[in-house]
């Protein structure tokens, strides 16, 4: 199965690193077949090389996007060596065999992320690399697949230690990296080609327009672009208004965070979740998402992950609230919410939210990815030397899922899958923290026992120092300050354990 290298097909873009290839090659007595521009940095070093073109007898045409799709090439890379019907046909149509095949592709993905033009970043989805890659890869059994420069220098390492000899497991292993290679390529090219249909989707003057009856305030004017009917089923209510729709929007994804939990409740004031409780039934749900902040939740927007019963919809009727969504109701609950004629209520439709995100910014717009990264157990490492109690784990992540919804600096403290408080949109976080301290207080919750979550790492250990005072037992950040030490030893002096998540969630 160890196979002797005779001839070898280099084609690459990055030539950096190439150089001892090509001359340990050439020593070995390697025949070199080569595209444009590689074949031009080969004969630069004085080592001969044969052009693709001579095998083909074909010139590279249409600028280059066709240079090695020709039958001599890929039929010099796929023959089986041990059928003779194929070797009877590579002498037929004198085909070259072709024993290595060195592709490094042309760069998609850095060339979409310079900001390159469409038609600049379709010149780059590389077909003749990617066919040869996945043909060398196929043939493994007799053909080596180097399908990227990060491998030229383990390629070389094993020419040198084999003297141009290769193995089959060193072939199969280069195989499977190279349809790593193929397959993470073509998902850049997918995601590059849904985020322009994304982009056109938002494209306003391609897109639903419907005058609101005005802005964040009423001498400002107001439009939405979007299809709501798409989303929910309006049920009752008022026109939605600008606030309510920016309030429904961070509602929808705060909740798509707990739609496969429990029963659960959130309440939302100015974008941020002022309640949220997780319950074995949604009355109680809601009853403790109140509790979190009964004077902010008036006038606020209501969501739930269950269906809302007469029992919880008795309860919601006691409050002034804008709106309430639900993936549906009961008939009698919804008889008791149409009580009030101004209350809007929503149905929402199981549909995908948009995963890129756009705000105007300056002359022009930012356009983001979603953050899509909800922290579960595996992201988790123990900082500290105590390890959180199992229950405590299970707030650690339900806090950090609303820290992740909530306008940064933020802090969220919770207890028993109930938010007890959060510090929202401060300028420092200890601002925040200690706003989320004096809120639950004011509320009465007891801290003792309760956990901390942070979007983004502490800089100093004022805030494990704090929190701990406050009763804190357990603490979810991302981690990643120089000075994370500090924070982890002050826990470890004061008994509270700390995991990292290495994930930042800042919303702005
Ligand atoms: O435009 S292509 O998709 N058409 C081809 O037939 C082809 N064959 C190799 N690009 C093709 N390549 C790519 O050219 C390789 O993947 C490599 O990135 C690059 C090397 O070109 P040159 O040797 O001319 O610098």
């Amino acid at each position: 199965t160890s196979k002797k290298a005779t001839s070898a097909l280099i084609s690459v873009f990055h030539k950096d690193g190439l150089e001892p290839i090509v001359k340990k090659l050439h020593e070995l007595g390697v025949t070199l077949y080569s595209t444009g521009g590689t074949e031009k940095f080969i004969k630069d070093l004085d080592i001969p090389v044969l052009a693709v073109e001579e095998v083909t007898s074909y010139p590279s045409i249409l600028g280059g996007r066709v240079k090695t799709l020709h039958p001599k090439v890929f039929g010099g890379i796929l023959n089986r060596q041990d059928n003779p019907s194929d070797m009877a046909q590579m002498k037929e149509y004198q085909i070259p065999q072709l024993d290595i095949v060195i592709v490094d592709l042309y760069p998609f993905e850095k060339t979409v992320a310079s900001g390159a033009s469409n038609q600049d970043i379709i010149e780059k989805i590389d077909i003749g690399g990617i066919s040869l890659i996945r043909a060398a890869a196929k043939n493994y059994k007799d053909v080596l697949c180097v399908s990227s420069m990060e491998d030229y220098e383990e390629f070389l390492n094993i020419i040198n230690e084999g003297n141009g000899e290769t193995t089959l497991e060193q072939r199969q292993r280069f195989a499977s990296k190279a349809f790593n290679v193929s397959s993470h390529y073509d998902s850049a090219i997918f995601n590059y080609f849904n985020q322009d249909h994304e982009l056109a989707a938002l494209k306003l003057s391609e897109t639903k327009g419907q005058v609101l009856r005005y802005g964040e305030n009423p001498h400002q004017k107001g439009f939405f672009f979007g299809d709501l009917e798409a989303m929910f089923d309006k049920l009752h209510g008022k026109e939605l208004s600008y606030n309510n729709l920016l309030d429904i929007d961070a509602a929808v994804n705060l909740m798509e965070e707990f739609k496969n939990d429990d029963p659960t409740f959130a309440i939302l004031k100015h974008n941020n979740a002022c309640g949220l409780a997780t319950r074995p039934t949604i009355k109680q749900a809601y009853v403790d998402s109140l509790a979190g902040d009964p004077v902010s939740a008036f006038g606020g927007i209501l969501i739930s992950n269950t269906e809302i019963d007469k029992a919880t919809a008795e309860e919601i009727h006691q409050l002034f609230c804008e709106v309430v969504i639900a993936p549906s109701y009961s008939s009698d609950a919804l008889e008791i919410l149409k009580g009030k004629k101004n209350r809007i209520i929503l149905i929402q439709k199981p549909v995908a939210l948009p995963q890129m995100l756009v705000r105007t910014c300056l002359n022009g717009a930012l356009l983001q990815e979603k953050d899509a990264k909800t922290d579960s157990q595996v992201d988790l490492t123990q900082a500290t030397d105590k390890k959180p109690t199992t229950a405590e784990l299970e707030d650690l992540l339900f806090a950090s899922k609303i820290c992740k919804h909530t306008k940064s600096n933020t802090i969220v403290l919770a207890k028993n899958k109930q938010l007890c408080a959060s510090g929202t949109g401060q300028t420092s976080r200890v601002d925040a923290l200690n706003q989320a301290i004096h809120k639950a207080g004011h509320f009465n919750f007891e801290l003792e026992g309760a956990v901390m979550a942070s979007d983004a790492f502490f800089p100093f250990p004022d805030c494990v120092e704090i929190a701990h005072k406050a009763g804190i037992a357990a603490v979810i950040q991302p981690g990643g300050s120089i000075k994370d030490q500090l924070s982890i030893d002050y826990c470890n002096e004061n008994g509270l354990s700390m995991v990292m998540t290495g994930t930042r969630h800042f919303k702005h």
